[in-house]
């Protein structure tokens, strides 16, 4: 992955990322998650939740030490923002920073967090003294700092999954990131992630359609294949209509990215857009397989697993409405 410049795509070269577009990006998260989500989450993971704040909110020594070796894959990097009991609401965070001389003392603990017990470094964000969210970064050896890993995932099982936990943990004040503070620095980085989602799952998709197609060509019942049946033609043809609709509102998101004019709330509505289309593709492609379609041989179960949890992450499917019901209405259901 690193050698095609999928860890951080869209992030200048010279600070190891791909020095490529936001539909390169976005097109990369699309192929790479026609394998599996896992495996885009693993890119999406280390080029926007960890190389993305680091270029945009570190010093300049923070971005020469640590973004080369994120870019080639030399060190792996994880992102802590969700909490066992902050989820949706990243807000509440009790993760904390108190000041001691030249460095932080962080406590507290993150959950569900992907690539954590394999990672070199983590993102970590956490309130200091006034309150306010600010973003450090913890270096696996750092005394007091575990990562266990997460069992018994029914999806996202090529992504390993697990928490953070920092007791005392003596973080050098170098290591804080300088230039944010408050919760839009996790959210910004969020809002790039989503973004790659928005096509990833759409590779997701387009691999369970594929297989549909051929199923549907090679499988014969009462004398025909089953794509010569009006109901299943139905089904293909719904499906690649919905995978171009996606498509095309994920370029059209490109483009506004690419002019620095893409809002969080129109991001929020292409990821929330494109994984439900994508989930419900891969329930209908199971169906035209048939008995066959629940077994590993064929891909659309893994993939339906898959996005469940991608449903879920990086903002729920009803978070990213409530956003849109935001935009839309100027009220904030949040509070
Ligand atoms: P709110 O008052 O709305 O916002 C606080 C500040 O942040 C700004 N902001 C954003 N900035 C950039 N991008 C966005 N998407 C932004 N959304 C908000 C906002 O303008 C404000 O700035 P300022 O200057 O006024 O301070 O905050 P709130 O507390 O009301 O929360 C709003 C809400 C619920 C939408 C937000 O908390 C949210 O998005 N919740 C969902 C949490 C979430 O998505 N967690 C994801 C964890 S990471 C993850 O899942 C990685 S999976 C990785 C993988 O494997 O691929
Ligand atoms: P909750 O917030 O408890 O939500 C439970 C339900 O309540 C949801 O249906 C939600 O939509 C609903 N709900 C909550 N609030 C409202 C409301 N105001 N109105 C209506 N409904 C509401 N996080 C990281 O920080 N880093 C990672 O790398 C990371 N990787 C992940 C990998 C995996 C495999 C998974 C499963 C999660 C990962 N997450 C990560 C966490 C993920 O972002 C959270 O699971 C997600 O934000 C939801 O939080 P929660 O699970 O606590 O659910």
């Amino acid at each position: 992955m690193a050698d095609i410049g999928a860890f951080g795509p869209s992030l200048p070269a010279e600070y190891g990322g791909g020095g490529m577009d936001e539909i390169a990006y976005g097109i990369i998260m699309q192929e790479l998650e026609r394998g599996d989500s896992g495996i885009r989450s693993m890119a999406s993971v280390q080029g926007s939740l960890v190389m993305y704040p680091i270029y945009r909110f570190g010093s300049e020594e923070q971005k020469r030490k640590y973004l080369p070796k994120l870019g080639s894959g030399e060190y792996i990097g994880c992102f802590g923002l969700t909490e066992p009991d902050h989820g949706s609401n990243p807000n509440g965070m009790i993760t904390n920073i108190k000041d001691d001389g030249d460095a932080y003392i962080l406590n507290g603990a993150k959950m569900w967090i992907t690539n954590s017990p394999v990672a070199d470094i983590a993102v970590v964000w956490a309130k200091d003294e006034e309150g306010v969210v600010r973003g450090v970064i913890v270096e696996k050896d750092m005394p007091g700092f575990s990562a266990p890993e997460i069992h018994g995932k029914w999806s996202l099982r090529a992504s390993i999954t697990g928490e953070l936990v920092f007791d005392n943990v003596r973080v050098p004040k170098e290591n804080v990131l300088p230039n944010v503070a408050g919760l839009k620095g996790p959210l910004s980085c969020l809002s790039k992630a989503r973004y790659g989602i928005a096509w990833g799952a759409i590779g997701a998709a387009l691999d369970c359609y594929d297989s549909a197609l051929r199923y549907s060509q090679e499988r014969v019942q009462f004398g025909k294949p089953i794509g010569q049946f009006q109901l299943t033609q139905k089904k293909l043809a719904e499906m690649i209509t919905e995978i171009t609709k996606a498509q095309l509102l994920a370029w059209r998101l490109g483009s506004l990215a690419n002019e620095g004019k893409a809002s969080p709330a129109q991001i929020s509505m292409a990821k929330r857009n494109n994984v439900h289309m994508a989930l419900e593709i891969a329930r209908e492609a199971r169906q035209i397989h048939g008995g066959m379609g629940i077994t590993n041989e064929y891909p659309c179960m893994r993939h339906m697993m898959n996005l469940e949890t991608v449903l879920t992450y990086e903002g729920t499917h009803d978070i990213h409405l409530l956003i849109t019901g935001l935009d839309v209405t100027g009220l904030n259901a949040f509070g």
